[in-house]
């Protein structure tokens, strides 16, 4: 039977490298820096250019469909997901990343259809590492199979997590708080490299057993979200139960027995749903 999305999908890898290349040559340019919710929360032009790219590219080859796009929820479009084909785009993930040249950064496109998410495409721009997953049919990179680690001991294992944007310092007590219970397990390391999607992708490729983050928007996980569980991982809300796109919240682990055991650890708390209007 053929693929319904495959064309989507395929359009979504080429928008993916198009858009790399901006941010690429973007790097080499005086950045303009911006902020959104927060000294902490930053946007530059190249966002809103590599999202713009995408979405006219988008309802010009798919004219019915629907998108959620950072830039434009920042811009004040809605951020609900209906039963429509939507796109779901990030198109700078990690954003303070790439202002300080930090080498970290992706355009991140996820595709849901009646809410559930078919395809992920993950493209780290500057390291040249395009992820991509189409529900049941396996996660790759560049071409190669994609599995996430055999791991089953905690104290075995790397965590990935990150400060994200929140400065309330209750909300950094727990963040902090959450870190030291999980580091003292103890765990062989915890990373973080400023992008959810590309920590994901870490799980995904195995390199570590889980990441977790409160915080997050729907835009940075979607398409990973398709990558992690494509490569034999799981995806989980951080106090347990299946993880809930528009909660801001997500906990991605090579397998059950790791992610339940993280869950044990973090002090959770909750952010301002993005569906909330
Ligand atoms: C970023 C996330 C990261 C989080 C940052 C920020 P952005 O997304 O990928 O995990 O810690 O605060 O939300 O804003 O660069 O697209």
């Amino acid at each position: 039977m053929p693929d319904l999305w495959q064309d989507a999908m395929d359009h979504a890898v080429t928008l993916a490298r198009k858009a790399g290349e901006i941010v690429r040559n973007a790097l080499q340019n005086d950045l303009k820096i911006m902020c959104k919710s927060s000294s902490v929360d930053l946007v530059t032009k190249t966002d809103q250019n590599v999202e713009e790219l995408i979405i006219t590219s988008v309802k010009e080859k798919f004219p019915g469909h629907s998108f959620i796009g950072e830039e434009s929820v920042a811009a004040g479009e809605p951020c609900v997901l209906t039963e429509n084909p939507t796109w779901i785009v990030d198109p700078v993930d990690g954003t303070t990343n790439f202002v300080h040249g930090y080498p970290f950064v992706a355009i991140s496109i996820g595709f849901a259809v009646n809410k559930m998410l078919e395809f992920g495409v993950v493209y780290s721009c500057i390291e040249d590492k395009m992820y991509t997953a189409r529900k049941g049919k396996g996660a790759f990179c560049n071409g190669q199979p994609l599995q996430v680690s055999d791991q089953k001991e905690i104290n075995q294992s790397i965590i990935a997590t990150e400060f994200g944007s929140n400065r309330d310092p209750h909300a950094v007590d727990k963040i902090f708080s959450s870190m030291r219970k999980i580091l003292c397990l103890p765990v062989h390391g915890i990373r973080g490299v400023g992008s959810a999607a590309i920590n994901m992708c870490l799980v995904a490729s195995g390199c570590v057993e889980a990441y977790y983050e409160i915080g997050i928007h729907c835009w940075d996980v979607a398409a990973a979200a398709v990558i992690v569980s494509e490569a034999g991982g799981v995806l989980m809300d951080v106090e347990g139960g299946p993880m809930d796109l528009m909660s801001r919240r997500v906990l991605a682990a090579n397998n059950n027995i790791i992610g339940e055991r993280i869950i044990k650890e973090i002090e959770a708390f909750s952010a301002v749903r993005d569906d909330e209007p």
